[in-house]
C-alpha cells in the first residue's frame, strides 16, 4: 500500500515537473527569470569541493569520448541534460515524499504552504547566488515568479493526491472536492468492467494528467526554443576572416588535408565555464567598473573602450587546463581589444598596487600581477573575436587575454577590476588548480593521410602526416615524429598566424605496410622539450605524448 503511494507520488511529481520546467524555461528565455534546473545545478557545482567537481567533469569527458563525441561539442549539452534530469528526479522525490506525508494523520495543507515557501526560498537564493539568472529580471520579479510557479506545482500535486486517494485520511479537514464526485459518476458507468472502477479511474486520471502535462510541456518548449533561437549566436554578421586573408597565407609549408583548420570557426570554438547557460548582459547598460588602489575610480562603457583606446588585434590559441593530450578543448581565433595597461593608465594605478582582481558576472574571478600587464601590451581587455562582438557564450561584452596562461586565468563576462596590494587565489586556484597555470608545450597528430600516397622522384612512396603543436606564447622551434620504435624524425613547420598561436606541422613518412604507431613531440621556442612523462590535467595541465595507431 505504502509502496504504491510512493510510486504514484513519484510518478505524479515527475509528470508535473515536466510542464513546470517548460514554463520556467519560457520565463527564462522571455525575460531572464530564474530557471531553477540550471541555477540549482550551477550552485551545486560552485559549492562542491574542487576535487569532486573535477572528478565529475572527468567522468563526463570520459563517457563522451566513449560514446564518440568530442568534449568540445557536447560538454554543455550534457551538463544541461544532467541538470534537467536531476531536477526531474527532485520532482519525483518530492512527490513521493508528499504522498507519504499527506497520509499521516498530521499531514496537512499547512505543510504544503511551508514546503512551497522553502522551495521558493531555496531555488530563489541559489539563483541570486549564482547571479546568472538574476541578471535579466530583478530579484523581486524572480521571487514572485518562483512563488507562483512552485505554488502551482505543489497545489497540483496536492490536488492529484486527493484525487487519487479513495478515502480522505483521518484528520483530513477538507471536504471531498468536485473531482471526487465526478469519479463517482464514472464509477457507475464503468462498473461492469473487470478491473475495479477505482483502479480504472486512477489509471484514467494518471493518463489524463500525463496527457495534459505533455501538451503543456511541448507547447512551452516549442515557444521557448523559438524565442531562444537567436540568443547568443553570431547570427548573420560576417566574421573578419571571411573577407580577409590570413597573415601567413604565403607560408611555404601547406597543411596536410585532414589537419584541423588553422583558424577555428567561431561556432566550433570550445566553451568551458561554470554556467549551464551564459550570463545575459545588456551591452548598453553594462559598465566596466575600475576601483581599489587607483587615483580615479571609473565606469567605462563598451563604446568608451572601443572609441577612446587604440584597438589591438592578436591571433591567439586558447586552451583549457582540463584539455587532455590530443583533446579538443583548444581553439584559435583573432582577438580584438585594448591593452589592459592603457585602460589602467587612465584610472592611474597607485604606487602600492601590485595585483589586479577581475570579477565576472557569473561569480568567477581571477587575479593578475601588475608586472604581467605592465610588461606585456598583449594582455588585453577583449571585446571582439574574429571581428565580431563576443558571443554570449564566449564572454560578451568583455573578457581578458593573458598570453601563455591557460583559460582558467582569463575571465569572460568581466564586470569590474580592482587594484590591490596583495595576491589572492582565483576561482579555480581556490579549488586546487595551479596558481600560475602556464600553458604546457603540447603536440598532436591530427591526420595520417592514408589516402594521399605520394610517389617521389626517387620512387619511394610517402604518406603525409600532419597536426599542431603549441606552447603558449613561447612558440615552437621543433616538431618530431616517431613511427613504431624508429628514430625521431623532424617535421616541417608552417609559419603560424602569430607567435601566440599553434603551429601546423607536416611530415612525409616513407610508407610501409602493416599496423603502425605514430608518435609526436615538440620543443618550445625557448629550447625546452615537451614533457614526455604522463601526468593528468590536474593540477597544472596534462603532459605526455600523443600517439595514434593506424592499419595500412
Ligand atoms: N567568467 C568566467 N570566465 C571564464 C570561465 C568561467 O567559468 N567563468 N572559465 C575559464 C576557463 S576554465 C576557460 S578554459 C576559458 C574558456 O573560454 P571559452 O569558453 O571562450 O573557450 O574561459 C575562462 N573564463
Ligand atoms: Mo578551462
Amino acid at each position: 500500500m505504502s509502496r504504491r503511494r510512493i510510486g504514484s507520488g513519484a510518478l505524479v511529481g515527475a509528470v508535473l515537473t515536466l510542464p513546470l520546467t517548460a514554463v520556467l524555461f519560457g520565463g527564462r528565455v522571455a525575460s531572464g527569470l530564474p530557471f531553477p534546473p540550471f541555477d540549482l545545478f550551477d550552485w551545486i557545482a560552485r559549492v562542491l569541493p574542487g576535487g569532486v567537481v573535477t572528478a565529475g567533469i572527468d567522468a563526463m569527458v570520459d563517457s563522451l569520448r566513449a560514446l564518440g563525441f568530442t568534449a568540445a561539442d557536447a560538454a554543455k549539452s550534457v551538463e544541461r541534460s544532467v541538470a534537467l534530469a536531476l531536477f526531474l528526479l527532485g520532482g519525483a522525490l518530492l512527490g513521493a515524499g508528499f504522498f507519504v506525508l499527506w497520509r499521516r494523520p498530521w499531514g496537512r495543507r499547512e505543510h504544503l504552504i511551508a514546503a512551497t515557501a522553502v522551495l521558493v526560498l531555496a531555488t530563489g537564493l541559489t539563483a541570486v547566488d549564482t547571479a546568472v539568472s538574476g541578471a535579466g529580471a530583478g530579484v523581486v520579479a524572480g521571487f514572485l515568479w518562483l512563488s507562483v510557479s512552485l505554488a502551482a506545482w505543489t497545489g497540483l500535486l496536492r490536488w492529484s493526491f486527493l484525487r487519487l486517494t479513495p478515502t480522505p485520511p483521518a484528520g483530513e479537514p477538507e471536504a471531498p472536492t468536485r473531482a471526487v464526485e465526478t469519479r463517482r459518476e464514472t464509477h457507475v458507468t464503468e462498473s461492469e468492467r473487470a478491473p475495479p472502477a477505482e483502479v480504472l479511474d486512477r489509471r484514467r486520471f494518471l493518463v489524463r494528467l500525463g496527457g495534459a502535462s505533455a501538451a503543456i510541456t511541448v507547447v512551452g518548449a516549442v515557444v521557448a526554443l523559438r524565442l531562444d533561437r537567436d540568443g547568443g549566436g553570431v547570427g548573420d554578421a560576417i566574421p573578419w576572416s571571411e573577407n580577409h586573408r590570413l597573415p601567413n597565407r604565403d607560408a611555404d609549408v601547406d597543411p596536410v588535408p585532414g589537419t584541423r583548420p588553422e583558424l577555428t570557426p567561431l561556432g566550433d570554438h570550445y566553451q568551458i565555464d561554470i554556467n549551464s547557460t551564459p550570463p545575459r548582459i545588456d551591452g548598453t547598460e553594462w559598465r566596466l567598473r575600475i576601483g581599489g588602489l587607483v587615483e580615479r575610480e571609473m565606469a567605462l562603457s563598451l563604446d568608451d573602450l572601443r572609441r577612446d583606446f587604440t584597438p589591438r588585434h592578436q591571433f591567439v590559441t586558447l586552451s583549457c587546463i582540463s584539455n587532455r593530450i590530443g583533446g579538443s578543448l583548444t581553439g584559435t581565433t583573432r582577438w580584438t581589444g585594448v591593452p589592459l595597461r592603457d585602460v589602467l593608465r587612465r584610472a592611474g594605478l597607485r604606487e602600492e598596487a601590485t595585483h589586479l582582481r577581475m570579477d565576472a558576472a557569473d561569480g568567477f574571478y581571477e587575479v593578475v600581477a601588475r608586472e604581467v600587464f605592465e610588461r606585456d601590451g598583449r594582455v588585453m581587455l577583449t571585446y571582439a573575436w574574429d571581428g565580431l562582438p563576443l558571443t554570449a557564450a564566449h564572454g560578451f561584452p568583455l573578457r581578458i587575454y593573458i598570453p601563455d596562461r591557460y583559460g582558467m586565468k582569463q575571465p569572460k563576462w568581466i564586470e569590474s577590476l580592482r587594484a590591490m596590494d596583495e595576491w589572492e587565489e582565483g576561482y579555480w586556484v581556490r579549488r586546487g588548480w595551479d596558481r600560475e597555470a602556464i600553458m604546457r608545450a603540447t603536440s598532436v597528430i591530427d591526420t595520417v593521410g592514408t589516402d594521399m600516397m605520394l610517389t617521389q622522384a626517387d620512387s619511394t612512396t610517402r604518406i603525409p602526416i600532419g597536426g599542431i603543436a603549441h606552447a603558449g606564447a613561447r612558440g615552437i622551434s621543433r616538431v618530431e615524429v616517431q613511427v613504431d620504435d624508429g628514430p625521431w624524425e623532424a617535421a616541417r613547420l608552417r609559419s603560424p598566424l602569430s607567435e601566440t598561436t599553434w603551429v601546423l606541422w607536416r611530415y612525409e613518412w616513407p610508407f610501409q605496410e602493416g599496423e603502425h604507431t605514430f608518435r609526436v613531440r615538440c620543443v618550445d621556442g625557448e629550447g625546452r622539450p615537451q614533457v614526455e612523462e604522463r601526468s593528468p590535467v590536474r593540477p597544472d595541465g596534462a603532459t605526455g605524448l600523443h600517439e595514434t595507431d593506424v592499419m595500412l
